[in-house]
């Protein structure tokens, strides 16, 4: 997910330009993060008095350059007009709910006198049921996102209570105490000028504080508010008046008689530390407010471990470093994401405790699918090997012939495509041209096509009849790695949903959904192991060539391991079937050839258990992924590395972690550049076909 960017000055004079400049310097500092589209809300040219001001919201599609470009162009700025106190939002953004234009652009806004706005990072999962009610209470909505409810809901309980003197604050802590889902938000309204109220549940959100004057605290208390759905009248003002009056004590503000104090609000740190080094790290829950320059923190639900302060830290880092975080290049950022990608992909779809999945974008097309004579699933590179990874699964799940193709072999062959199959395009740009000229051929001739992307509005994505967002976020890195991982799990929603109601398949499809629940904390324990693959990885980076051998529900890891050591070392690599050893490719094995065997607890491990001692009968001396504890393949294997068991049909979730991870190691031994390998490109669109 992209990027928050707040500026406050508070008795810091601005003018309109020195605002600008700073909020789209903080969206230049996201763009590493990737994104589709930008927008800024800061106060219009209207009166500047203490009333409310108009605002003035400008977005764009495209790169931060875009919206600069956009704001230069737009008339009657008044950019020299000083402002002693002011909130500028801005936002980057990587949509998940309708796609990149203006009108899908963050800010989003409540009523066309953009009487509040909010910018958002994550996914409300309830958006539609709110949507609902706003539409019942008569709003009329503009955009297609889930974030367009937010700001619509701030306005609706601000309208509802405003008799009550509610407070800007209290607003907020009303509006996400209705919101599920994952956010990061900032707030801006015209009835509260110069004030910012900012709030974070599962996305990331920090603020910087800059100011002359010495702090009030280093450790800024956090408040409680009344655990309650809605605001009662009297009793609860009281309440919250007794709590306003708290609020005092547990500010935070400069000190003394310079009051002077700017503060930034923003996703990562990239975007603040070249503005100030003291930054507060918000919590999930929290909800911060600054009013008349002072700071102050409330959560909205008591929890037992809730910390009770938040700490003002300093920031070590310099920017460069912060730009991927602690990683050197974007590709290691992708594979230590993956822990909170895969939660991000199922997030709203899989009900771990009714054992039920949901994937909003085909839910209404099951009958169709269901009815269907077969299914093809046609993809390039790594969005294939996520199909052959979940080609078995699928097969079984469905009951129906499962094709998957190499969509520029599908077009070279004219394969014959019927009205009554399903198509499935999986592509992570969702601009790959094999892949989008595959689409139009099934599409031509009548084929139901869902699109599997990671970029909505991308031309695969507009051009399906239906799809899934993988919802892994921006991925830069040229090797596609969280992406897959999101693919696959992608895949195993979608089979899961197909034997929805078919009860002999019940307990399996809770098997594995009850496996999907695990795999983020054991993605992590296979990412812990990434030291004892760098030292693997020693040994290998000057090799010339590196067989992958697994079978069954690893085969595709052995496909896909090997294109990452292609792809990334330029050493020859290849997935071979073990299955096929005998078939040819055992000759090349010898005592001097790299051999890695992925033999994991299944129903095929005896079968790779006689691969691997084919392979030692030729002196081979196989580098093995295997499940943890399991003494009789450990003992097989004179280099082994160890990831987690699980269901079978999810273990090459797992068993492709370390091979990314060797992969990354082994490129930098042999000084690659890791992000952009060479000859490569992230995407090959349309244009590139001709080129
Ligand atoms: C793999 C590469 C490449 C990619 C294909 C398909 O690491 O990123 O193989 O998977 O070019 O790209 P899309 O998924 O964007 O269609
Ligand atoms: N879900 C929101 C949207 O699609 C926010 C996406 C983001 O985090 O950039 O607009």
């Amino acid at each position: 997910m992209c990027g928050i960017f707040v500026y406050l000055n508070y008795l810091v004079p601005a003018t309109r330009q020195e605002i600008l400049e700073i909020l789209l310097n903080g969206l230049k500092r996201l763009e590493y993060r990737g994104y589709d589209s930008a927008g800024i809300a800061i106060d219009d040219c209207g009166d500047i008095g203490d009333g409310p001001r108009p605002m003035k919201l400008i977005k764009k599609k495209g790169k931060v350059q875009a919206l600069r470009e956009e704001i230069e162009a737009q008339k009657e700025m008044k950019l020299d007009q000083q402002f002693h106190f002011h909130v500028g939002i801005a936002h980057t953004r990587w949509a998940t709910h309708g796609e990149p234009s203006p009108r899908n652009s963050h800010p989003q806004r409540s009523d066309p006198l953009s009487e509040f706005v909010v910018i958002h990072n994550g996914i409300i999962t309830n958006y539609k049921d709110i949507k609902s009610f706003l539409m019942n209470k008569g709003m009329e909505f503009e955009s297609e996102t889930d974030t367009e409810v937010i700001a619509k809901l701030v306005k609706h309980l601000y309208d509802t209570h405003k008799e009550q003197g509610i407070s800007f604050r209290e607003t907020v802590e009303m509006t996400v105490q209705q919101l599920e889902g994952a956010f990061a938000l900032a707030f801006k309204s015209v009835h509260f000028p110069g004030e910012c109220v900012v709030a974070r549940r599962g996305s990331p959100l920090l603020i910087g504080v800059k100011s002359n004057s010495k702090l009030s605290t280093d450790h800024i208390p956090v408040l409680y508010s009344k655990d309650t759905k809605e605001f009662t009248t009297e009793e609860h003002r009281g309440y919250m008046g007794a709590q306003q009056r708290l609020d005092s004590t547990a500010e935070f503000h400069p000190v003394g008689t310079d009051k002077k104090v700017e503060y930034f609000f923003a996703s990562d740190a990239s975007a603040i530390i070249e503005h100030t080094n003291q930054v507060i790290f918000l919590e999930d829950d929290d909800i911060a407010c600054v009013k008349d320059g002072c700071l102050n923190i409330t959560r909205v639900k008591r929890s037992l471990d809730d910390s009770t302060v938040r700490e003002v830290i300093t920031l070590k880092m310099e920017i460069q470093q912060i730009m991927k975080g602690n990683f050197k290049s974007f590709m290691q950022k992708e594979i230590f994401e993956q822990p909170e990608s895969v939660v991000n992909t199922m997030r709203g779809r899989v009900n771990f405790e009714t054992n039920q999945v949901i994937l909003g974008g085909i839910k209404d097309y099951m009958t169709e699918i269901r009815r269907c004579r077969r299914l093809l699933f046609i993809a390039c590179g790594t969005s294939y090997h996520s199909a052959i990874a979940t080609r078995q699964l699928l097969e079984e799940l469905t009951e129906l012939p499962v094709m998957v193709e190499l969509a520029s072999d599908f077009l070279d062959r004219s394969t014959p495509v019927f009205r009554d199959d399903v198509c499935f395009f999986i592509s992570q740009s969702g601009e790959t041209a094999d892949t989008l000229l595959a689409l139009r051929y099934c599409k031509q001739r009548g084929a139901l096509i869902v699109g599997i992307t990671n970029t909505v509005g991308s031309s695969i994505c507009r051009e399906s009849h239906c799809g899934v967002h993988i919802n892994a976020g921006p991925e830069i890195g040229v090797a596609s790695t969280k992406a897959y991982t999101s693919q696959f799990i992608s895949l195993v929603m979608f089979g899961l949903m197909m034997c929805e109601d078919r009860l002999s398949m019940q307990d399996r499809k809770n098997e594995i959904i009850q496996g999907l629940k695990k795999l983020p904390e054991e993605i992590k324990e296979v990412l812990k192991m990434d030291d004892q693959i760098k030292s693997l990885a020693q040994e290998l980076y000057q090799q010339k060539s590196l067989l992958v051998m697994g079978r069954g529900f690893n085969f595709a890891t052995c496909l896909e391991g090997a294109l990452k050591i292609k792809e990334l070392t330029y050493m020859h690599s290849e997935g071979i079937m073990a299955g096929e050893l005998k078939h040819g490719p055992l000759a090349l094995v010898d005592k001097a050839m790299p051999v890695m065997m992925i033999v994991t607890r299944d129903h095929v491990h005896s079968k790779c258990m006689n691969a691997l001692q084919q392979v030692k009968a030729r002196h081979g001396d196989p580098i093995l992924i295997c499940n943890h504890g399991d003494a009789e393949t450990l003992a097989q294997g004179s280099k082994c590395i160890e990831v987690p068991h699980t269901i079978d049909c999810l273990q090459g979730v797992l068993t492709i972690i370390p091979m990314q991870l060797l992969s990354l190691h082994i490129a930098e031994l042999r000084n690659c550049d890791v992000d952009q390998p060479r000859h490569l490109l992230k995407t090959y669109t349309l244009m590139h076909m001709d080129s």
